[in-house]
Parts: structure tokens; sequence; C-alpha cells
């Protein structure tokens, strides 16, 4: 098992985990620029990437095992019944490149799939998740090349010069491209393109619309594991950046707005109230709330319809028995 992983960064360098442990799940300042700024604004509102520090990221595993969270055993289902089939239809012995860390769980099935991949290069901003994923990769697939990139993946146009001249194959798992808004999700898929280039192929979890009632306990369980998964981010505000909020005059709330398709993540004030950050006093009247996560979901036409727009055909879409989660193949000319 190779123990010393090196990061790799756009700018070329190359860099231990050691050395990165403050790009944590978005540094402190970013964080602070973030919570400042968007709790200063109507609506109020914090980005869901900063709910992936160490709390946050263990509360998120314990949310993929829930009963009422079905994406994530739903999409590992697919990867085990079709992996073959998607192996086939994706082309063999491509460079495998990941946006986010993912779950290392469906990231080995693929692989698993592929047999031969050159090159596994996982990216994503958070340097820790980033290192122990590709340690318990390659302590599972033992010889493969492993090149973690650290930078934002839905933005980033920079892969290790190693990729040069080979075939890839992108992999977005988790529906994770709920988060984005259509136009950011059309624009991550622009982006992705030009990334994975001409003829690549590109694996994609997209989570179906359905009924609400399947919806809502999915992001608001009984067992108030995603409430403490929102509410950590209040948590973490105390932590981090000084602030004196009573997590008890909080709640977690989950809605789902069928006109954008999407289940939105709230935190409610439960009174009125003047919580500290970093010294600055903001007010919240009773039932204000602060957004925190869009999950879109999509139809299979939709995200098709999604994804040609931004140059990718639609080449296989696989579902499960009851419609609840997709997995697309989409290739480039
Ligand atoms: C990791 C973004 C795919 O939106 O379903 C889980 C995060 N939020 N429960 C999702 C999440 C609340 C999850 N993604």
């Amino acid at each position: 098992m190779a123990s010393d992983i090196s990061l790799y960064l756009p700018s070329g360098a190359t860099a231990s985990a050691a050395a990165l442990r403050s790009e944590e799940a978005g540094g402190s300042d970013e964080f602070a620029d973030a919570v400042l700024s968007g709790l200063g604004r109507r609506p109020r509102s914090i980005p869901c990437r900063f709910f992936y520090d160490a709390k946050g990221s263990e509360l998120f595993e314990e949310i993929t095992a829930l009963d009422e969270y079905y994406p994530t055993r739903t999409e590992t289902a697919l990867l085990e019944a079709h992996g073959e089939e998607i192996a086939a239809l994706a082309g063999s012995g491509r460079i495998l490149v990941e946006f986010g860390s993912g779950s290392s769980r469906k990231t080995s099935l693929l692989l698993g799939a592929l047999g031969e991949v050159p090159v596994y290069i996982p990216i994503d901003i958070a340097a820790e998740s980033l290192r122990e994923a590709a340690e318990w990769l390659s302590g599972q697939h033992d010889g493969l090349t492993i090149l973690p990139v650290i930078a934002d993946f839905t933005a980033t146009r920079v892969l290790p010069p190693i990729v040069r001249g080979q075939k890839r194959l992108g992999f977005f798992s988790g529906s994770t491209i709920g988060n984005l808004t259509h136009a950011e999700a059309q624009a991550f898929l622009v982006n992705a393109a030009y990334l994975l280039g001409r003829g690549a192929s590109f694996l994609v979890g997209v989570d179906l619309k359905k009924d609400p009632a399947i919806l809502i306990p999915a992001y608001n369980d009984k067992g108030g594991v995603t409430a403490a998964f929102n509410l950590n981010l209040l948590e973490r505000i105390n932590r981090e950046l000084d602030g004196d909020i009573d997590l008890d005059r909080f709640a977690h709330d989950a809605v789902y707005d069928g006109i954008q398709g999407r289940i939105e993540m709230h935190l409610v004030s439960l009174a009125s109230q003047t919580v500290r950050v970093l010294g600055r006093a903001f007010r919240f009247a009773k039932g204000e709330r602060i957004h925190t996560e869009n999950s879109h979901k999509y139809s299979v036409e939709e995200f098709q319809a999604l994804a040609s727009a931004a140059g990718w055909a639609p080449a296989h879409a696989w579902t499960d028995a009851d419609r609840l989660f997709s997995l697309h193949l989409l290739r480039l000319a």
C-alpha cells in the first residue's frame, strides 16, 4: 500500500497532505468570508461545501447508511448490477478521472468492473479526505497508479501531464451534480468536456424526481442525523469563527420545491435573536431561514437534455426497478 501518496496541485507542484491540512473543507478564511457575506444578505445562505469538515464528513457517512437515504445504496446496486455493461460501453484502458473524492466503495466497484485502468485521478478541494480515499483505494487495488488532484472540481482545467494523449472516463457519483443549479450544472458539464477531452466517456449519478413523501424523509430522517449534519454548520461557526450561536434556538428543515425540482435544506431561527460571528452581530426574526443546500432532482430525459446542451451525447441510462436513481453514460465526439 502506497502510504506516501503525493497530492497534485494544478500549478504542477505536488505536496504531502500534511502541508495542505489547512485546506480542509475550505480554509477558515474562505469559510469566514462565505459566512459573513452569506448571513449578511437576503435570503441568508451558507454554501453546502462547508458541511464537510471532519465531523460533517462523518455525519454524511452516517446519512448514507440511513433507511430513508436511498441514493447511495441504490447507486451502489446499479454499479454492482451493470458494472460490466458500463465498462464495455465506456471503453477499456481509459484513465479514470473522478470529480470529488467520492465514496471509495463505489469507485472501487467501478475500478473492479473496468479492469485495467492505467491511472486513477480523483479531484477534490479537501486534501485530507482525498488522501484517505486514495490510500484506501490503493489498498484495494494493488499496483493502481493514483494521482489525486487538489482543486475545485467544478472549475479546474488542469490534469497531470501523464494523461496527455490518453483517452479518459469521467465519474461523478452520488448525484452531487444536484447541488448545482441548472446553469451551474451545465457549466460544470462543459468544463468537464474540456478536461476529459476528445473521445471521452463520462459516468454521472443523478437522483430522480419522485414523490416528495420519499424525498423529504431522505433529507429529514426521523433519527435526526441529517439535522445534526445541517446544524453542524452552526457548530463549525462557533468552533472556528468565534460564534455564540445557541444551537437549541435553530432547527433543521428540508422542503421540496416542485417548480425547481429540488430539495432545499434550511436552518430556521426558532426565536427573534441576535447571533455574533467574528464580532459581527446578525439579527434574526423568529422563523427566519438560512439556506444551506439545494439538491436538484431530474427525470432521465431532463438530465439527458442538460447533458446534450453541454455538448455530451447521452449513450445509455440505467435506473433501478423503483426508478429512484439513475446512472448516465455520456460520450464526447
Ligand atoms: C452528497 C450532495 C449528493 O444532496 O443528497 C445528503 C448531500 N445532503 N443529505 C445530497 C446530502 C443531505 C448529498 N450529496
